[in-house]
Formats: C-alpha cells, sequence, structure tokens
C-alpha cells in the first residue's frame, strides 16, 4: 500500500496527491513539532492550521478514506514529518510514499533525500493548485531583460478569459490602480469581517496551544477563523456580499481601530487550500456582471490573485534558494523591539503591530507602507524581517512572504521583483491613514526630537544608498530633490538620524 502525505497548506480534497489514492492506501496527517517551531509562529497560526488539519481529515474519513492522524500530543508523535513518515512506514509495511510538494524550498530540499533514507519510492508531485506552473512561469521570464507583474497579469486575464471581451480587457484598461488610492473619510463605515463560532474541535486546539505555545507571539483569542472549506466559503460570500464593492476605492486606506477595512481576509484560507484561487476570482467577476460591483474593485481584487500571487510565487520557485540569501543594500541592523510589543512612540508602527499580535493579520498596506517601510529605511537586516514576517501572519508560507518581503518591502533583491523600493516619508501615511492625529511624533515637522521619524529617515536612507538607487530612472526626481538640499539641512537629516539609531540600539522608546 501507499502512504499518502498531506501536509497543514494542503488542505484540497483536489490536491494532486489524493487523486492517486486507492480505497487501501493510508493517508497520513501529522501536527510536529518541527513544524510548529522552525519559526514561533503566531499562536492563532498554529490554531488555525491544526484546527483546518482536523476537520479535513475527519471530512476524508467521511468520504471513505484511511486516515491515520497524529495530534502533537500523541505519545508516540517522533515531532518531525520525515520521522512520522518512517514511523508509519514501519507500523504500516507502506512501500511507497506520495506527496504533493511543499510550498516552502526548506522543505523540499528535504524531501528530496527522503526515498534514500527511507529506502521506499518517494513521489512528489506538482502542485497544481495555482493558476500557473512552474514550467508556465519559467518560460515566461525566460528571455526577458526585466519581469513585470503587470505584463505576466495580462497573460494570465486572457489564459483564464477573466474580465477580457474579444481578447481585450473589459472597461479598455487593464489595470484600474489610479481609481485605488482614496485615503479614508471621516465616519467610514466598515461591516464586521466573517467570525465563525467555535465547535469541540477548535476548542481543543485551541487548549493545547495555549499549553504548548505559551512563549509563540500573538494573542490566541478571540479565534474567529473558519477551519471548513465550506465556512472559508461563506467568508468569501460575505466578502463579495459586504465589502467587495469599496475594496478598489479603499484599499490602501488605513484607519485606526479598523483592522480589517474593506478587504477579503481570505489569504490564510487561499493558502491552506480551503479556498480555490479560481473560485474566489470567477465570484468577484460575477459580482461585476451582476452590477453589485464596480470595475476598479473587481479588477483590483482579482489583480491581487490572479497577478501577485502567482507572480510572487513564480519568482520565489525561479530564484530560491540564492533569492533568500541577497541582501542589495547590505542591511544589518537588529529588529527593534518594538516589532514585537509595539512599544513605540510612532503611533502607526504601534497600531499595526498591535493588530497584527492580535489578529494575525494586517492587511497590505500596513505590512508594505508602515511595518515594511520602516524595516526598509532603518536598514533591518532582511533575515531577521523575513522571520518576523514569516511568523506573524495567519496566512504566511515561505514561497509567498519572502518575495513580498525580500522583493517588494526590502529591494533586497535588487529590483528582480519590482522596478524601486517602496520608500515612503511621514506624508504618505498621514494622506493615507489618520494614524498621525494621534501620534507624539510631528509629522510636518522635518528635523528635531518631535519630527516625524520617517521623514528624516526616509532622506537619511537614500543618501546612504545613494550609489545603488541613483541610477534608477523612477527614482530621478528623488535625487533631483536631494541635490538642491542644503547642506544644513543634509545635516540636520544625518544627526536625526544618527540620534534615532543609537536611541534604537540603547532599547530606548523610540
Ligand atoms: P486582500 O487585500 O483582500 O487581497 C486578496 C488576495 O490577494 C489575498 O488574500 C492574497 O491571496 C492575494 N494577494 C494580495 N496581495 C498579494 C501579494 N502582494 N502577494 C501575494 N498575494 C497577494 N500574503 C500572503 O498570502 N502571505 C504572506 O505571508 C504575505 N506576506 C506579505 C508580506 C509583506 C511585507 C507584504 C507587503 C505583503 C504580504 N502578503 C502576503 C501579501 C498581502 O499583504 C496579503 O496577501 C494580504 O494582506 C492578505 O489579506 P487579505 O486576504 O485581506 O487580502
Ligand atoms: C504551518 C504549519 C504548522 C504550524 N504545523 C504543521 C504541522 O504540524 N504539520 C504539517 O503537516 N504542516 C504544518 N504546517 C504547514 C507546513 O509548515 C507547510 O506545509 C510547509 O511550510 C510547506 O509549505
Ligand atoms: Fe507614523 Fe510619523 Fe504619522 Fe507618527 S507622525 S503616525 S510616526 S507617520
Amino acid at each position: 500500500m501507499k502512504l499518502i502525505l498531506i501536509l497543514g497548506d494542503q488542505l484540497s480534497l483536489n490536491i494532486p496527491s489524493l487523486q492517486l489514492a486507492s480505497d487501501d492506501d493510508v493517508i497520513l496527517m501529522c501536527e510536529v513539532r518541527s513544524e510548529a517551531t522552525y519559526v514561533k509562529h503566531h499562536k492563532k497560526k498554529i490554531a488555525f492550521v491544526f484546527s483546518a488539519m482536523r476537520h479535513f481529515a475527519e471530512s476524508l474519513r467521511q468520504s471513505g478514506h484511511i486516515v491515520r492522524y497524529t495530534k502533537y500530543t500523541d505519545p508516540e508523535n517522533a515531532g518531525s514529518l520525515y520521522d512520522e513518515v518512517a514511523r508509519a512506514i514501519a507500523d504500516l509495511r507502506a512501500t511507497e510514499v506520495i506527496v504533493t510538494e511543499p510550498g516552502e524550498y526548506r522543505l523540499l530540499a528535504e524531501m528530496q533525500g527522503w526515498a534514500e533514507r527511507l529506502g521506499v519510492q518517494v513521489q512528489i508531485l506538482e502542485d497544481t493548485r495555482f493558476l500557473a506552473s512552474h514550467q508556465e512561469f519559467k518560460d515566461w521570464a525566460q528571455g526577458r531583460k526585466q519581469i513585470r507583474m503587470e505584463y505576466f497579469y495580462r497573460e494570465m486575464r486572457r489564459k483564464y478569459s477573466v474580465l477580457v471581451d474579444h481578447g481585450g480587457p473589459i472597461g479598455g484598461a487593464w489595470n484600474y490602480d489610479s481609481e485605488n488610492r482614496s485615503p479614508p473619510k471621516e465616519g467610514l463605515q466598515v461591516p464586521a469581517p466573517f467570525q465563525d463560532r467555535l465547535d469541540p474541535v477548535t476548542t481543543e486546539v485551541l487548549t493545547l496551544v495555549a499549553e504548548k505555545f505559551p512563549s509563540h507571539f500573538g494573542d490566541l483569542e478571540p479565534f474567529p477563523y473558519a477551519v471548513t472549506q465550506a465556512a472559508a466559503l461563506e467568508a468569501l460570500r460575505q466578502f463579495v456580499r459586504e465589502r467587495l464593492a469599496l475594496f478598489g476605492t479603499y484599499q490602501d486606506a488605513m484607519v485606526e481601530g479598523e483592522p480589517w477595512m474593506f478587504h477579503s481576509h481570505i489569504a490564510l484560507y487561499l493558502n491552506v487550500g480551503l479556498l480555490e484561487p479560481l473560485e474566489c476570482i470567477r465570484a468577484a467577476e460575477q459580482a461585476y456582471h451582476d452590477g453589485h460591483a464596480p470595475l476598479n474593485a473587481v479588477e483590483g481584487f482579482i489583480r491581487q490573485i490572479l497577478g501577485w500571487r502567482e507572480y510572487v510565487r513564480g519568482i520565489y520557485w525561479l530564484k530560491m534558494p540564492a533569492y533568500k540569501e541577497e541582501n542589495y543594500f547590505g542591511a544589518s541592523r537588529a529588529l527593534p523591539d518594538f516589532y514585537w510589543d509595539g512599544v513605540t512612540q510612532m503611533n502607526c508602527l504601534r497600531q499595526c503591530v498591535l493588530e497584527t499580535k492580535q489578529n494575525a493579520y494586517a492587511h497590505h498596506i500596513q505590512r508594505l507602507m508602515v511595518l515594511g517601510n520602516f524595516a526598509l529605511l532603518a536598514g533591518i537586516d532582511p533575515q531577521e524581517v523575513n522571520e518576523w514576517y514569516l511568523l506573524v501572519y495567519a496566512d504566511a508560507y515561505e514561497w509567498v512572504e519572502l518575495p513580498n518581503v525580500h522583493g517588494m518591502v526590502l529591494f533586497a533583491d535588487g529590483g528582480v521583483l519590482g522596478s524601486k523600493p517602496y520608500a515612503a516619508s511621514g506624508a504618505y501615511i498621514k494622506k493615507m491613514s489618520n494614524y498621525c492625529e494621534s501620534c507624539s511624533y510631528k509629522v510636518s515637522a522635518k528635523n528635531g526630537a518631535k519630527a516625524c521619524p520617517f521623514n528624516y529617515l526616509y532622506w537619511d536612507f537614500m543618501t546612504r544608498n545613494d550609489g545603488k538607487l541613483r541610477g534608477n530612472p523612477r527614482l530621478g526626481f528623488v535625487y533631483k530633490t536631494l541635490d538642491r538640499m542644503s547642506d544644513e539641512k543634509r545635516n540636520a537629516v544625518s544627526a536625526d538620524a544618527a540620534r534615532f539609531f543609537t536611541a534604537l540600539e540603547n532599547h530606548e522608546k523610540v
């Protein structure tokens, strides 16, 4: 008989390894210390994965499969995927292992050595739950001087005929991003997010996580997330009904006390397989055709899934393992303590860290333009930033996290993923949020102890990295402004930055 290994982010009935299962084959699922602690994942992320795994195992059993499920606390639990596979082979006399490729390079590299170590055949199948295969992305990228999401996205729109009419984009443009940058309006009403009911399985898992992972980051409760395919579908439908219409307009907006805004909060479901990308895309497209949501919202949402999600995955598998080691700016500063406890006078960072801690979620602009922007400007070591993002978000898996952090946020890849770093001063955060209204710093002040640190850190970053960035055509205006700056202003920038970094190094509350 064959042993079919299903990982915690492979909870889809159409996962290729399941397609090869015969009636007498055994499906193995296991909660293991190695996966739960290779980074110290947020407590909510572990609870989500374990509970969703247990529910998926039960649904497999009900559809007639034989499932061997190792709970975290089982006395025989060997603690790692490899050891659990080895134990199952010995117990069951399995002659072959079948697994769908994992989403992280470290695990794929390990699995490629399993056949030899285990002494049985190990088949590693391609994960077909994505909309572009490895080969397709490789073929698309090959021979291009520069790869850019926008062109890849257009091909994907054509391939799946999404918002396409007679070969061209519906509405006449491929991308409506320019309509998706509205700041929040005073008194904006944000709908309540999806909230699932806790069942006995999730309740048991919450107790387990509280007991076994007390030192991990994050608040375990309240736990609102869906843990079954049916509930994840309900969350998707609620998004389409209640939030999608304003998704585009407020995609980049941030409001204190409103962590969820008009986003979909489905990445965690997509990434473990409770939702499929094409069903999310079609649901949004249908809402457009039914007149429930405007084109800027629907196109914007679809671009994230059909464009960005597939594009970052393509880059990950194309560039790993070297991609992870790149550090274009040679950044080496330690991650500040406030990324863990939110203790900082910078209100934007405090809000984003505290929401991350509470929800294992922050929306894209919080991740990119607040948390990421600071890490970029302050020159934080990419390895430390990567580890932080990989462990704090419930939707984080390296194939999607690394290119976003390393490429989009830190420009550590020197421009493979994007054409310029997303560096911004306090003016951007002021425009797109109300964070500055209750901050100890003054966003209008450019220098001095009370000035918003993003303001002088921005110019210090551009000055520090002059040799690496001046030639970038998209930064021409920045360096023109820098060249016109008086010596007095330049000195003030570097003195403020030096003072700030010293305070950071001394673990003072900045
Ligand atoms: P929405 O804003 O509603 O977007 C819809 C969907 O589009 C998301 O669910 C997601 O599947 C997809 N999507 C949107 N933007 C991206 C993107 N840039 N890359 C890939 N998919 C995207 N996304 C993850 O799934 N896992 C991560 O670990 C992750 N880490 C990130 C780290 C940084 C520094 C940044 C800037 C972005 C990261 N993203 C990550 C992308 C994005 O921020 C999240 O997908 C999104 O915030 C999830 O919330 P949502 O489901 O409400 O998304
Ligand atoms: C994220 C995660 C966690 C916390 N725990 C498990 C686990 O115990 N067992 C398992 O099979 N998978 C888990 N996962 C998901 C894996 O880390 C994921 O499959 C790999 O990182 C590859 O994407
Ligand atoms: Fe953030 Fe600066 Fe605004 Fe304070 S003033 S919230 S630090 S951008």
